[in-house]
């Protein structure tokens, strides 16, 4: 029995050791274990600029771009989308987030979100750390999870960061000014440490006996047995500790004046929504196919144009993923779609329709890269399509359609 027991310690300090140790950094987000509908129909980060690609340490980056919660929310896996928050995904505390807008209105906390709702966001961080770091916006949904934007690596040279926004919000009623950055450490590791005591006290109590042998007379239903007078009044004396130890911390946090507790602040408010801009096209997908030989989800969409310029489909965009049309070398964005006139001997349009008149299209997306990025799960019988088409005609203005298509059945073979 007691080499049991030195095996069984070896292996608790052995988990300890490996979930206690220092972590290597992650080279990438995990966004593609994700779940494809997850990611494709919830919350699309679209027309995301990062402002720079090389600062200093203390140098702001400002991400710009438009969140989308999309109409396809599929409502009946996971709830209704009512609370969102914007950040970033980076490999640890690498940079500080010192302003995040939604629609030009500055959102510090989470706020209130429906579907179908646009708003432009920004968010401006400064980084603290040297190196070369991956980072995507965020947005996160109460209930679904935190669906990241395109990502772009930023290089990190020397240089000082002074924590400019934990100063200058940094005033205690007190009339101090403290750096938030590690204000309070010392009681944060004061309380983790007591927890901590009293939890390893309460494991120590009940793992210095013999676990396997009575774990078989629990299983055999004379568990009440096992436990002695002693050990309930050890019991109810850590209840005891622990009331005291709270009302305790309690008490001497309201009482004592370095560290009058601030009381809890929720400001959530619901952005301004953006203003849909005057409509330039009519779209609808009319049929949708999976060919597997090919490699290839071909679209037949119809587009009819009820402005008065000739207005282009330009490009598509799948969860983070950005697609245009092949011969394109948009930065951030994957080459791999090819866009054709519907109507036999149709020539290449280009996926341009004249002001006023009604088009067909082709529109044929090379699967390897979705596949890639686990974004088409072919092992479904039939395949859901979700994502964005961008319209847009010469003087820039941009129309953004949904797109949310099952393909009609994959037959295996
Ligand atoms: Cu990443």
């Amino acid at each position: 029995m007691s080499l049991l027991r030195a095996a069984a310690a070896g292996l608790v300090v052995g988990i300890l050791a490996v979930v206690t140790g220092p972590a290597s950094v992650a080279s990438a987000h995990g966004e593609q274990t994700q779940e494809a509908f997850l990611r494709a129909s919830t919350v699309l980060l679209y027309d995301v600029k990062f402002s720079d690609t090389y600062v200093a340490v203390g140098e702001p980056v400002t991400i710009t771009g438009k969140v989308r919660i999309m109409n396809a929310w599929p409502e009946h896996t996971i709830p209704a989308p009512h609370t969102g928050f914007l950040s970033i995904i980076a490999p640890g505390p690498v940079f500080s987030v010192q302003d995040r807008q939604l629609s030009g209105q500055f959102t510090p906390q989470s706020v209130r979100i429906h579907k179908g709702q646009t708003f432009p966001f920004s968010v401006t961080v400064v980084a603290r750390d040297e190196g070369h770091w991956h980072v995507h916006p965020s947005f996160a949904v109460k209930g679904a999870g935190t669906l990241v934007g395109r990502g772009e690596w930023i290089d990190v040279g020397p240089g000082e960061f002074h924590n400019t926004a934990a100063l200058a919000s940094g005033d205690l009623a007190s009339g101090d000014r403290v750096d938030l950055t590690d204000y309070g450490t010392p009681t944060v590791v004061i309380w983790h440490a007591i927890a901590l005591l009293i939890g390893l006290g309460w494991l120590a109590f009940w793992l210095r006996r013999p676990v396997l042998a009575r774990l078989s007379v629990v299983s055999d239903g004379h568990g009440r047995s096992l436990t002695s007078i002693v050990d309930v009044k050890v019991g109810l004396g850590f209840v005891a500790l622990v009331v005291v130890v709270l009302a305790g911390g309690y008490a001497y946090a309201t009482s004592s004046a370095a560290s009058a507790p601030l009381p809890l602040q929720v400001a959530r408010i619901a952005p301004t929504v953006a203003a849909e801009p005057q409509p330039l096209v009519d779209s609808e997908v009319t049929r949708a196919q999976y060919r597997a030989a090919a490699e290839s989800l071909v679209l037949t969409v119809k587009v009819r144009n009820t402005s008065d310029a000739p207005v282009t489909l330009s490009a598509m965009q799948v969860a983070e993923e950005t697609l245009v049309p092949r011969g394109q070398h948009a930065h951030g964005a994957v080459p791999a779609l090819r866009i054709t006139d519907a109507a036999p001997g149709g020539s290449g349009s280009g996926g341009s329709v004249a002001a006023g008149e009604e088009r067909t299209f082709t529109v044929t997306i090379d699967a390897k890269p979705l596949l890639a990025r686990n974004l088409l799960p072919l092992q479904e019988p039939q395949v859901r399509i979700t994502g964005l088409f961008f319209f847009s005609d010469s003087a820039g203005h941009q129309q953004v359609s949904e797109v949310d298509e099952v393909t009609s059945p994959i037959l295996p073979g």
